[in-house]
């Protein structure tokens, strides 16, 4: 029989990919990081502002508690007039009843799609609206190897975008993207042994932090309800898929592909304040993912699996 297995091989490919591009600009990825933290994807995942403004008054209020009543007990109503007099949750110089996102502080109030939710409170989310990607899939062994273009539909997903309180960085999460079914590659190794490759429930799914790049912003941007620029390092993804290769004619066996890798540097692109987000990838050469696979019939052949390049514009609306 044929059998189809998967070795998985660590991550690879990406990852030389990360060091060499995006090795000086370590720097500025931090800063996205500081500046969109997990909280805040928190608040946006438990929609926004009204949830969340009360359990952080009264964490704050409770150390004021401490200080200023005596019974502790009495957490409910003590600490809501405490904070009423401070007036300024997150001491950020806007009293409470003014500021944005009360519970973070944010001195500059900016707010880029001008909704009333500061920057710092506010995750801007896009779905799919179409274009679509070539990548190719590449088969290596010491028989041979194939080079099939891989057609990459997407026809849903979510991308995230947070810009931050200085105009200074926006940060980008693809958060997943689901890609068509591709069926019935052939793969020609050599001129006996042939694949008919499918790949199915093929998705990719952000692998790293929320937010895990960024780019630089400013002011002048901002004010006119632009943000754009190259994100400063490989998108880490998780891809997915069932893949089924049948050699030599024989059926072949599904088997589950999941490949660490990477999303090559992307131009990203919203205008009109959040009206419209664009990503362009344009790299031919980046290897997003790559695996093994041992065929053992009618040979025993070791194929290198590569996912190579990715060059198109996706567009996607809010
Ligand atoms: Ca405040
Ligand atoms: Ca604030
Ligand atoms: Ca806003
Ligand atoms: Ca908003």
């Amino acid at each position: 029989m044929n059998a189809v297995a998967c070795a998985d091989d660590g991550d690879v490919g990406g990852d030389d990919e990360v060091g060499d591009t995006a090795g000086t600009e370590n720097g500025d990825n931090d800063e996205a990081d500081e500046s969109t933290t997990d909280d805040e994807v928190g608040d946006m995942d438990q929609g926004s502002t009204d949830a969340t403004t009360e359990g952080e008054t009264t964490e704050e209020s409770t150390e004021t508690t401490e200080e200023s009543t005596s019974d502790g007990e009495t957490t409910d109503e003590g600490p809501s007039e405490t904070t009423a007099a401070d007036g300024d949750a997150d001491m950020d110089g806007i009293i409470n009843a003014d500021d944005n996102c009360p519970n973070t502080a944010n001195p500059n109030q900016l707010d880029f799609d001008g909704d009333g939710e500061g920057n710092v409170c506010d995750v801007m989310a896009f779905t799919m609206g179409g274009g679509s990607l070539m990548s190719s899939a590449v088969a290596d062994s010491n028989l041979g190897g194939c080079n099939i273009p891989v057609d990459i539909v997407v026809t849903g997903g979510e991308v995230l975008v947070q810009l931050d309180d200085d105009a200074a960085v926006v940060g980008v999460e693809v958060v997943s993207l689901d890609i068509e079914d591709i069926l019935d590659q052939v793969c020609q190794l050599n001129f006996l042994i042939s694949a008919d490759v499918s790949l199915t429930e093929f998705t990719m799914t952000n692998a790293g932090d929320a937010f895990p790049v960024g780019f630089d912003h400013d002011q002048g941007d901002h004010d006119a309800g632009i943000a754009s620029g190259d994100t400063d390092a490989p998108h880490p993804v998780l891809t997915t898929a069932n893949i089924e290769a049948a050699v030599g004619g024989m059926p072949g066996e599904p088997s589950l592909l999941e490949l660490d890798g990477n999303l090559p540097i992307m131009t990203v692109e919203t205008l009109d304040a959040g009206d419209s987000l664009t990503i362009d990838f344009d790299d031919p050469d980046f290897v997003m993912a790559m695996d093994v696979f041992m065929i053992t019939d009618p040979l025993a052949v070791d194929i290198d699996f590569q996912l190579v390049g990715l060059v198109g514009t996706l567009d996607m609306t809010p």
